[in-house]
């Protein structure tokens, strides 16, 4: 199985390295157009070997996914909103003790956290609206993105679609997801930085013994580099990850499949409202599934929270905020 595809032409960038600069190669992702795309292409050039592709014209947005648009179909809706916080960015990713859904959530009608973006203060703080399911919202009526599930012939979804809304400069830090995904953006636009599984260790993800003191606070799934300032010195084998370097631009109406086991870092661009919905499907065919060390790694993790997850749990019931508990666990699932 090979994961690592020479999809066009390569692009230089330099990063600084103490006074060294270091040359590396960025790859670009396969861009399709829909109509040039049937089940079948996709299924053995992209999802049987597990690599990525962005695909143009394949969903019609016929409706402006505006911060309005959203509000009136939203508005008193609560969602979970990660604060991040901006000065996390300046720290060592070792000394964090949260990332990714495991980061302080503050639950608000959706019309109030669009009047922090709009305000300033959604910037100033790094809130970000995260993998919230629409499915019992009145947008998943409004919203036709199955067609992505027929165009592609996807079966088994693993969630429902889930929303990302944020303002742009808010990154999604590398990770990779232990199903496939794919993203639709709606509006904004997005990059993206891509390696391979066959990275996975050249890029430092934490161990999966932070699940044992952290629970699902701070994830495996993460990487402790940060791709856009690397550090070569404290973390040399990123010289290596970084000659496997794909980068890609989401515009609106794109949608790109993300094999599991693909670290992905996700900035968001520009100064305004940046909005998407992706999906996760169950990885086919299954010997891919069989064969995705990145999944079992995770799988691994995520049996190490349960010392965390009792001890919290024995607590909160001591304590008679079991359901309070109870609920915060089953947010960061
Ligand atoms: O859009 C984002 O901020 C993150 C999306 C993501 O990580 C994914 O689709 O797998």
């Amino acid at each position: 199985m090979h994961d690592d595809p020479q999809l066009g032409m390569d692009r230089s960038i330099e990063s600084q390295t103490g006074n060294a600069a270091i040359t590396s190669l960025v790859k670009p992702i396969a861009h399709l157009q829909a109509d040039c795309l049937t089940k079948n292409v996709f299924y053995q050039n992209y999802q049987k070997p597990g690599i990525p592709v962005l695909i143009s014209g394949l969903v019609h947005l016929d409706q402006n996914w505006s911060l309005d648009y959203l509000c009136e179909w939203l508005g008193a809706i609560e969602f979970p909103v990660r604060h991040y916080g901006r000065q996390r960015y300046e720290q060592d990713k070792r000394t964090w003790s949260d990332i990714g859904s495991g980061v302080e959530v503050k639950n608000m009608p959706f019309c109030e956290y669009a009047t922090l973006l709009k305000s300033g203060v959604a910037h100033e703080q790094d809130l970000y609206l995260g993998k919230c399911s629409i499915e019992h919202t009145p947008l998943a009526k409004v919203a036709t993105f199955d067609q992505i599930k027929m165009h592609l012939g996807l079966k088994r979804s693993i969630t429902a679609w889930n929303l990302w809304v944020g303002l742009g400069g808010h990154i999604t830090c590398l990770h990779y997801d232990s199903f496939d995904g794919t993203l639709l953006q709606l509006q904004g636009s997005k990059r993206l930085i891509l390696f391979p599984p066959s990275q996975l260790y050249n890029l430092y993800p934490f161990p999966i013994s932070v699940h044992l003191k952290n629970g699902l606070n701070l994830r495996s799934a993460y990487s402790q580099i940060y791709p856009d300032k690397p550090d070569f010195h404290q973390f040399p084998k990123l010289m290596q990850a970084f000659q496997h370097r794909y980068e890609v631009i989401l515009n609106p109406g794109d949608v790109l499949y993300i094999p599991a086991g693909w670290m992905h870092e996700v900035i968001a661009l520009g100064n305004e409202m940046v909005c998407s919905v992706n999906r996760f499907w169950s990885i086919q065919p299954f010997v891919r599934a069989l064969f995705c060390w990145s999944k079992w790694r995770s799988h691994l993790g995520s049996v190490l929270t349960a010392p965390y997850v009792l001890k919290n749990l024995f607590t909160a019931m001591r304590n008679g905020d079991r359901q309070q508990t109870l609920g915060q666990l089953l947010q960061k699932l």
